[in-house]
């Protein structure tokens, strides 16, 4: 029986990104752009400055808007034994909602769950406590509220957000549970570790998935019980106490900006402020030594020179700023990997607001969050994400007696990933004029509720050809200079990972994607 089960068959009422979006644009600057696809490393990067730039309504409703065409969301939905009542905001295609009865994070042996094991070594019990197993399902209120996310927040949106109803989500990212968390903070667990499946409607590619997994990390110190009242001081001492690592870490950052990265005034004095961003900053950078190390290993463990190993990935991290909702100042780390920067967690100092309404107003502390997937494909070497989902044991059985091994310290069994095959890929086109509203065709819905966004394309194509697809990419945009008339051609790249597709076979996925695109958002093919 898998987690979630429908009550009826879902209809899918797609609209289209996400945290980047509502980042001051100068912060942008971070993002690599001058990235090119030759691996990994270097996709992830393309694809967070395309995320930041590209992923925006490619029609809004002034200049004529597509209403999809509505579909009746099922009665209700259940998710790991629970049953949730829908409405009209639900749009959880089938594919996503049996992803949460997957759980890679806690499937022994899975490359989530072995990454996972070693990041909670990093950041010890009793100091940390670990939470992994809250339900996928969140309100709006845990997900956004709760770390003040501004009501206009493009994260938000139908386009970027899988709802169940208008007042419960599938969450976004982990720190949807950071208050409650908080609320049990005490000196015993001044910490805790959060992991779960977290879900975003999104690109494709094979660096991204609507599902992924996200570990969550916080610590926080008591102004009524450190030593003498010197916050300042016990943080510091603490961070005496972190792991050495003689790494170079850039980081050309001040601790704190007035404009673009503010100190909390009337919170933390400019010293608290330092040394929290200090101990949070060493913890971090910990933390990437010990995977890019074990990455390491895993690399000579299977067969790689040392010096090969070393110079593939030199060992070079640093530090950018960031901008969240709910941390100030805020940074990304980015860790040079495959020939450029990845960025692998956004972090920062936590907003005294959310301690406040948590019930621990006299804590102060620092918060991560960061994606187990991008630090396990560097882990093994894994080239696209699509493999975490892979039932196939010729990738499962590269894994065997992992979780056990790393429960005892022992790392000597980690290799790197070895590709069982590459299948041929196959590339389709899809061109089409989206669908012209005039002011008088009674668009009634609100500005911008019904208009056509690229992740609609990508929910379709994952609908139709599941795993089957490598990545979806526009390739062409044109605006007709007499009609206004938008024209789009999105290039799909048909590609299994664990067999050869037949040609009569991707011609009819093709085929259903094209339909599925007229019947629900009514566009013209070309
Ligand atoms: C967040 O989700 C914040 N909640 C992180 C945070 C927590 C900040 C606590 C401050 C305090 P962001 O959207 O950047 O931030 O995602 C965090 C990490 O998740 C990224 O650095 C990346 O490693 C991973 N990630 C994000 N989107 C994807 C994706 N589509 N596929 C795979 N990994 C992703
Ligand atoms: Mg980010």
């Amino acid at each position: 029986m898998t987690r979630a089960t429908l009550s009826r068959l879902p209809a899918c009422l797609g609209t289209g990104g996400w945290l980047a979006r509502a980042m001051p644009l100068a912060f942008r600057g971070s993002l690599n752009l001058g990235a090119r696809c030759s691996s990994v490393a270097t996709a992830i990067v393309a694809h967070q400055q395309y995320h930041a730039i590209r992923a925006r309504r490619l029609c809004s409703s002034s200049a004529g808007g597509v209403n999809p065409r509505p579909q009746a969301p099922p009665p209700s939905v259940t998710i790991d034994n629970q049953t949730y009542a829908t409405d009209s905001w639900f749009n959880i295609p089938p594919n996503v909602l049996s992803a949460t009865s997957r759980q890679l994070h806690l499937q022994q042996d899975h490359p989530v769950a072995i990454t996972r094991q070693i990041l909670e070594r990093v950041f010890p019990k009793p100091k940390f406590t670990t939470y992994n197993t809250h339900p996928p399902v969140v309100s709006t209120y845990q997900n956004f509220d709760s770390l003040g996310f501004p009501a206009d927040h493009p994260g938000r949106s139908k386009s970027d957000t899988y709802y169940i109803s208008r007042s419960t989500l599938l969450r976004t990212h982990t720190s949807a549970h950071q208050k409650q968390t908080f609320a049990f903070s005490n000196d015993a667990s001044p910490g805790y570790l959060i992991s779960a499946d977290v879900y975003r409607r999104d690109e494709i590619d094979r660096c991204h998935y609507p599902v992924f997994h996200q570990m969550e990390g916080a610590l926080t110190w008591d102004r009524r019980t450190v030593a003498g009242g010197d916050l300042a001081g016990a943080v510091w001492k603490d961070l005496e106490a972190l792991p050495k690592h003689d790494i170079h870490v850039g980081d050309s950052n001040p601790a704190f900006h007035p404009k673009r990265n503010p100190l909390q005034i009337g919170h933390h004095t400019p010293s608290e402020a330092e040394a929290v961003a200090a101990h949070l900053k060493k913890s971090l950078e910990a933390m990437a030594v010990e995977i890019i190390t074990r990455a390491r290993e895993a690399a000579v463990a299977s067969g790689i020179s040392p010096q090969d190993a070393e110079q593939e990935e030199p060992l070079r991290v640093r530090w950018v700023e960031a901008y969240f909702p709910f941390t100030t100042p805020s940074w990304e780390l980015e860790v040079f990997y495959g020939g450029d920067w990845l960025e692998v967690l956004g972090c920062g100092v936590v907003k005294q607001s959310l301690l406040v309404d948590a019930g621990t107003p006299c804590r102060v502390g620092w918060a991560f969050g960061i994606g187990l997937e991008r630090i396990a494909m560097l882990l093994f070497n894994i080239p696209d994400i699509r493999l975490f989902w892979s039932r196939d044991e010729r990738f499962l059985s590269q894994f065997a007696g992992l979780s056990a091994a790393v429960d005892k310290a022992d790392f000597s069994g980690l290799r790197r990933f070895q590709p069982f095959s590459r299948f041929p890929e196959c590339y389709k086109d899809v061109s089409f004029w989206l669908r012209s509203v005039s002011a008088a065709g009674g668009n009634t819905h609100g500005v911008g509720a019904d208009d056509f966004h690229e992740n609609d394309i990508m929910e379709i194509v994952r609908e139709v050809a599941g795993d089957d697809v490598e990545d979806v990419r526009l390739v062409d945009e044109f605006t007709h200079p007499r009609t206004g008339r938008k024209s789009l051609c999105y290039r799909v790249n048909y590609r299994s990972l664990e067999r050869t597709m037949t040609n009569e076979e991707v011609n009819a996925m093709h085929e259903r994607v094209r339909e599925k695109l007229v019947d629900r958002f009514r566009v013209e093919l070309r």
